[in-house]
């Protein structure tokens, strides 16, 4: 059994991360300010399914399970002294880290948006960082991160876990070996502050010996796991408008809802994708298999299957009978890209991938049928633009909010 503090416990992917690691027999204690919750209150919208108040979960969590989880209302960027003071008294043995603004067109909807991405997920990352290092316990901290850090162009090479082998000819003429950080090359405000947080994470793994797993995560489908689906007040959130959605999810409620399943560009982005029972999987993977006392930042690359935007849509709409539409892409992103990952860290702890042919039927007839009634139609069209040229490209098409 270990102490394991969830900060950001209470969203799309920490939610099913505490209660998964819950009912492994680990002790949780959820750190969470609801600030996905506010922002659902700024943009008008809300998660498809019908998410309880946090402490309404937790409780129905114990009348199910047993099993208590302590709940802490922290804003971790801003309220240092308060998340030390907990990391003391809770004694963790390791830390998940998920508190962090994480949608690329929210990122990018104005300044505002920009400045606070920034200031809320550095500070976030500095601080958990600084605490850890300040309460002086050796706590292994597992990080979600993205594997937008390495950017979508092609890189005609597999892509590896987080260091790249480089050849580099010294002073004296000869050439040796060196590991870096794979050169970053972030395509949102949002990837750029996960990006940087690994600059963060290799100064305190040097400099404090603080022991770190940074997950390179692909985008999660699907919405519920084995833990949430054993009581409806445990359901986890379904996010599918404009900014919060991804692209997979939103395909699928656009075709329930009768909308034209919205392809940025022809389609020919190729991203990295996993479901969410194998992204709880990797997380509990990864915290019973800790790093060394010394080891460097440990890289995993959290994700299972590639696909194009396009043969999503073209998946979808052969089993929902939904129409495709190619709207002007809102971002700036090439227009095609090969993508091939290495993944076998998680392979070789035994991690057993969903495949998407399997799970999306379940998807379309528990989720996006079952809660289309609550879907509101106009926030699917995506309202943030990466330049005013593509909002003005949007707006010419008729495409946009
Ligand atoms: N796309 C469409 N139509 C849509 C929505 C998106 O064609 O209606 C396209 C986008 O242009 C993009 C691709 O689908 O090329 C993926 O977009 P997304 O919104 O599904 O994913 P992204 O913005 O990259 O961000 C999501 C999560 C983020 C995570 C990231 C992993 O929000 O937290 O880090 O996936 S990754 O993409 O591998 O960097």
């Amino acid at each position: 059994m270990m102490r394991i503090l969830c900060l950001g416990g209470d969203g799309f992917c920490g939610w099913p991360i505490s209660l998964h690691l819950s009912r492994a027999g680990h002790q949780i204690g959820i750190v969470d300010n609801l600030a996905r919750r506010k922002i659902d209150l700024e943009l008008e919208t809300e998660s498809l399914t019908p998410i309880r108040p946090i402490r309404e979960r937790i409780d129905a969590w114990r009348d199910t399970t047993g099993q208590s989880i302590d709940y802490f209302d922290i804003d971790v960027a801003e309220q240092y002294d308060r998340l030390l003071a907990v990391v003391t008294a809770f004694q963790p043995d390791a830390i998940v880290h998920l508190a962090e603004q994480r949608a690329a067109p929210y990122s990018m909807k104005s300044s505002w948006h920009k400045r606070y991405t920034v200031s809320n997920n550095l500070n976030a990352t500095n601080n958990v960082l600084a605490a850890v290092a300040e309460s002086g316990r050796d706590i292994h901290i597992v990080h979600i991160g993205t594997m937008g850090v390495y950017g979508y162009a092609t890189a005609g090479m597999t892509i590896p876990e987080g260091y790249l082998k480089v050849k580099v000819t010294v002073d004296s003429g000869e050439e040796i070996m060196h590991e870096i950080l794979y050169p970053t090359s972030p395509g949102s405000i949002y990837h750029m502050t996960k990006s940087q947080d690994q600059l963060l994470f290799s100064f305190y793994n040097r400099n404090d010996g603080i022991r770190v797993t940074d997950l390179h995560q692909g985008i999660v489908w699907g919405t519920q796991t084995a833990e949430t689906k054993l009581d409806s007040r445990l359901i986890n959130r379904f996010d599918y408008d404009g900014d919060f959605g991804t692209v997979l999810n939103r395909f699928l409620v656009q075709a329930a809802a009768g909308h034209p399943l919205t392809v940025y560009g022809n389609g020919g982005q190729t991203r990295a994708f996993i479901n969410i029972e194998d992204t709880v999987r990797c997380v509990r993977l990864a915290i019973e298999s800790a790093p060394r006392p010394g080891e460097r930042v440990r890289i995993f690359n959290q994700m299972t299957e590639t696909f194009r935007v396009r043969e999503l849509a073209e998946l979808v709409a052969s089993m929902t009978g939904a129409r495709i539409a190619e709207l002007p892409n809102p971002r700036v992103e090439a227009a095609e890209n090969e993508l091939k990952v290495d993944n076998s860290s998680f392979l070789g702890l035994g991690l057993d991938p969903i495949r998407l042919e399997v799970g999306l039927l379940e998807e379309i007839r528990d989720i996006a049928r079952t809660y289309v009634n609550r879907c509101h139609e106009g926030k699917i069209a995506c309202s943030s633009f990466w330049t005013e040229e593509r909002r003005r490209q949007s707006q010419a098409a008729g495409a946009g909010a």
